[in-house]
């Protein structure tokens, strides 16, 4: 599905970004009169159920990608949930981040983000940050996000803990061991340790159950990108023996493998040492607003 999904990227770029803006200027139009506005939205809906994307009613979702593990979270998502969607790369190496169309939808200048144009009320929406999107499409699909409040605090925490910790600390951990220009013992050491310590937290967890909320939920698919990589942060997999458990049910999940291999070209000839590259990356400052 995501290589039919790639094909028709073009096309659905202007079609979607059409849509989202149309949309805005309908909202805008409508506010001041309710009877306009419901008249509006039944149309928005009608249109949207009679132009079905790829062989479903669900219009194909832009999915505005780069293969990092951020990435993968809702490449997988997308592939577990069976959605229709488009790949549009975001070259991170090369400013794709700051284009005017792309802040648009995701002001913090990073990907992942989305636009579903079957949002709420039949309307198109964008959505970025990683965890929010997940949660988002799980409520969407009422999948992997359990509506009862309980089993729902229990992904919560799991995806915030990967959102506020797993994802920011093994970041740095990779940063300062494979990125940074000087090898700066301190930095490395702060990094790998704190990566070490989650996955401690995560291996104990993994003790007794399969999944981090019980069952497969989005915590698992925030956390199996960042987790496959624990070589790059300088991890022995052998001290964790139930992550290992859990890491490999994951990666043999065909979804998953899915996800993980959606790929982009470009991205396999980035040079992350190119002065550049570095200087794009590494050194953002706060941009006039
Ligand atoms: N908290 C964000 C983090 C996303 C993030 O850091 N994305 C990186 C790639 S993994 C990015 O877009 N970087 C572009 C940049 O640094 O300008 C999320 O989970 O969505």
């Amino acid at each position: 599905m995501a290589r039919k999904a790639v094909r028709s990227q073009a096309k659905a770029k202007s079609k979607s970004s059409r849509k989202l803006k149309s949309s805005s200027k309908k909202t805008a139009r409508t506010a001041a009169g309710g009877a306009r506005k419901t008249s509006a939205s039944k149309a928005t809906k009608k249109k949207a159920r009679a132009k079905p994307g790829a062989g479903s009613k669900q219009r194909p979702i832009e999915l505005h990608y780069w293969p990092t593990p951020n990435g993968w979270k809702i490449s997988i998502m997308l592939e577990e949930c069976g959605l229709p969607y488009i790949m549009k790369p975001v070259n991170i190496s090369t400013g794709d981040q700051f284009k005017p169309e792309f802040l648009a939808i995701s002001p913090n200048n990073r990907m992942p983000a989305i636009v579903d144009p079957d949002g709420p009320g039949g309307k198109p929406i964008s959505v970025f940050e990683s965890g929010a999107i997940l949660q988002y499409l799980g409520r969407k699909t009422g999948k992997f996000y359990p509506a009862n409040e309980r089993e729902r605090v229990e992904v919560e925490q799991w995806l915030m803990w990967q959102m506020g910790g797993l994802g920011p600390m093994a970041g740095q951990a990779h940063h300062f061991r494979h990125y940074a220009p000087e090898q700066l013992p301190y930095a490395i050491d702060r990094y790998t340790n704190e990566v070490n310590r989650l996955y401690g937290v995560m291996n104990t967890r993994l003790k007794d159950r399969p999944f981090l909320a019980g069952r497969y939920s989005i915590a698992d698919m925030a956390c199996v990108g960042w987790a496959s990589r624990w070589e790059r942060q300088g991890q022995d997999i052998a001290e964790f023996p139930h992550f290992k458990r859990w890491l490999d049910t994951l990666l043999a999940r065909p979804a998953v493998q899915r996800g993980m291999k959606l790929r982009v070209e470009e991205a396999s000839k980035v040079d992350m040492k190119d002065p550049k590259v570095y200087e794009l990356l590494f050194k953002q400052r706060a941009r006039a607003g």
